[in-house]
């Protein structure tokens, strides 16, 4: 009897770790694995270009704007101007109208200010006939180094086979 439970014991414990074994992953799509081979590069430099801002500006306009992000903000300014330049939501040629004058401080907004730019931008305008601006986005910075490890934080990552994000 005592031999029996020798040999039965080890083998239920065997079975138990077995059966307690997580499945195996599913193994991944190929077409999709070369998707994602072929359009990690591109989509890396996708990313690190929506980062930046830079545009020039003519038209009616006066006036300077300093951030570093919505929390704080400086600014007075008017314009209604075109722009050519590159920017994460536009590119080529744009309209813009803005009347922001005021500060913006963790939060608080005091003055007129419109404040219609990516609240993760780091950046600064100035205009007096004609304009530039420059800028930096956190939000596309976290989603560029995110990126190198395939997560795509702001969706934006294109699948040149066709469809949507990858
Ligand atoms: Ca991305």
């Amino acid at each position: 009897m005592k031999r029996s439970i020798r040999l039965i014991a080890p083998a239920a414990l065997g079975l138990t770790l077995w059966a307690a074994q997580p499945a195996p992953a599913p193994a991944a799509d190929p077409g999709e694995v070369v998707a994602n081979i072929i359009n990690y590069i591109p989509n890396r430099i996708c990313d690190i270009v929506h980062i930046f801002k830079i545009d020039l500006s003519w038209g009616k306009c006066a006036g300077v704007d300093v951030r570093a992000t919505r929390m704080l903000e400086v600014g007075v300014s008017e314009y209604d101007v075109t722009r050519v330049g590159i920017a994460p939501d536009k590119h080529g040629l744009w309209d813009e109208m803005n009347d922001d004058k005021g500060v913006s401080l963790l939060g608080f907004e005091l003055g007129t200010n419109e404040f219609d730019r990516d609240p993760y931008e780091i950046g600064a305008t100035v205009h007096a006939f004609g304009g530039l601006e420059v800028g930096a986005n956190l939000r596309s910075m976290l989603d560029a180094l995110t990126g190198f490890f395939l997560i795509d934080l702001e969706d934006d990552d294109m699948n040149l086979f066709g469809g949507g994000g990858m």
